[in-house]
């Protein structure tokens, strides 16, 4: 057995905190140790867990500024949508590969070490299958391993075009299974799960999830693990479709017809009544936020003041990515608050309590939920997932333990994120990573044939 590796920081963020001259070991498979003393390393002056970003659809990455032109009628959530669809409609297992690797590599240079892809495209673009069937979701393990990003990876059931059962559109094609072709896939995707990957589930909506096929899903051997991730109450149509056709809004209607706890992610969980906040955190599900997302698409505002009050569980990830860095996810929560109710610092819920800290001990913890991880730590057992802060940046002069994350978050747009460690290994040093250029080269020549047609 190889001797462990020993780290140390000025200071380090461990369960909810700083704490100063902390140090830690990592074993050689890349998990973190108790630390047996000895002479460590010492890699920065601030050292936090790496982020997890609970939610992404990896393809949008190569579209992202493409639908920021006017239209023909009233843009929307769903005009934007048509846009994706025709977009998606170009992209096969090799553009894939080539777009989510380099997506990878800016969300590691952000802060970001794991990623949550909520994957759908699994078909060709007629819906005939890929051989093998899940070619698509080898694609995004690769890119992963690739890129050297950690990966929960959250096949999609997505079976009906609306609340009313209504087929799949026939853009809609290449995402649908029935619900034994469903379970085959994740079967297959399970023989890959390692230190770095797990699998878990995701039910698209409830507008393409019949509560037939919901209920055959959950009550399977192979759903009695792992995350579950659905889309939920993003948009107002999507509730008051829910509220004409099933009788109840969609929190309301999952709540009644699920046992809704600690392994759920509800992504965006907008729209909600005071009830449906507070059932919500009692449940221990995590609210998937995805701020930049929902802001660029038109969606709503998260009652995240109500929500902490109860104690509710949240997390951030960047979706659509339109912008890709924890920075931004956190600072437009906060934001978004604060325009609504013309108040400041409103996730700080008891006087004293910093912004920036409590929102990352938050996403930290809520991200590694929805990852199916057990630690959101650097403690013994979780992968040594790591960032270290630039402290020669101008803007952490002066700073100390109670302002850095708030002038981190908050201050300015220069990436602070200086070196990335992942399972062990430094994958970005001096704000590089090591296999960039090899990738953003294959990345171009990719979204270049996509645009050739
Ligand atoms: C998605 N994205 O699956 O990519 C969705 C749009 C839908 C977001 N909701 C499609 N942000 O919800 O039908
Ligand atoms: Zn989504």
């Amino acid at each position: 057995m190889n001797e462990p590796s020993l780290y140390k920081a000025a200071w380090l963020w461990r369960e909810g905190g700083w704490s100063t001259d902390a140090g830690f070991a990592v074993d050689a498979s890349g998990t973190v140790r108790d630390d047996p003393g000895g002479n460590a390393e010492s890699i920065g002056r601030w050292v936090l867990p790496g982020m997890p970003n609970l939610h992404s659809h990896a393809f949008q990455r190569a579209m992202a500024g493409l639908a920021e032109r006017r239209g023909g009628s009233a843009d929307s959530f769903w005009s934007w949508r048509e846009t994706m669809y025709g977009f998606a409609a170009a992209i096969g297992p090799e553009a894939l590969q080539a777009i989510a690797a380099q997506l990878y590599v800016e969300m590691l240079k952000a802060g970001y070490t794991r990623v949550c892809e909520f994957h759908y495209l699994h078909h060709r673009p007629d819906g005939t299958p890929y051989a093998p069937p899940e070619a698509m979701s080898l694609a995004l393990i690769e890119a992963a391993r690739e890129a050297g990003i950690g990966l929960t990876l959250l096949p999609v059931l997505y079976m009906s075009g609306g609340f009313d059962g209504r087929p799949l559109s026939t853009r809609q094609q290449r995402f649908g299974h029935d619900v034994d072709s469903y379970l085959r896939l994740l079967d297959a995707l399970r023989a890959h799960e390692d230190d770095d990957l797990r699998v878990g589930i995701a039910l698209h909506s409830l507008r393409a999830v019949p509560e037939a096929a919901l209920r055959e899903v959950l009550a399977s051997e192979l759903a009695q693990v792992g995350p579950i991730h659905i889309h939920i109450a993003e948009q107002i149509g999507e509730v008051q479709d829910c509220l004409a056709i099933r009788g109840a809004r969609p929190v309301e209607w999952l709540f009644d017809h699920a046992d809704v706890d600690a392994r759920w992610c509800l992504v965006h969980a907008t729209h909600l009544t005071e009830a449906e906040t507070a059932q919500i955190a009692r449940s221990g599900a995590v609210a998937g936020l995805c701020p930049t997302t929902e802001a660029n698409l038109g969606d709503g505002l998260f009652p995240l003041a109500a929500y902490l009050d109860a104690g509710g569980a949240l997390g951030i990830g960047s979706d659509s990515h339109i912008s890709v860095s924890p920075v931004e996810e956190l600072r437009w929560l906060e934001y978004g608050q604060r325009l609504q109710t013309r108040r400041r610092n409103i996730a700080a819920r008891h006087p004293d309590d910093s912004v920036g800290e409590t929102l990352w001990r938050a996403a930290l913890a809520g991200g590694a939920r929805a990852s199916g991880l057990p630690l959101g730590a650097l403690r013994a057992g979780a992968r040594a997932d790591l960032i270290v802060l630039d402290d020669n940046s101008p803007l952490l002069a002066v700073r100390d333990e109670a302002s850095v994350l708030d002038s981190w978050l908050f201050a300015g747009n220069t990436p602070l994120v200086r070196d990335v460690m992942r399972a062990g290994q430094w994958v970005v040093r001096d704000f590089r990573h090591h296999d960039e250029e090899r990738i953003a080269t294959r990345y171009r020549a990719a979204v270049q044939r996509i645009a050739a047609g």
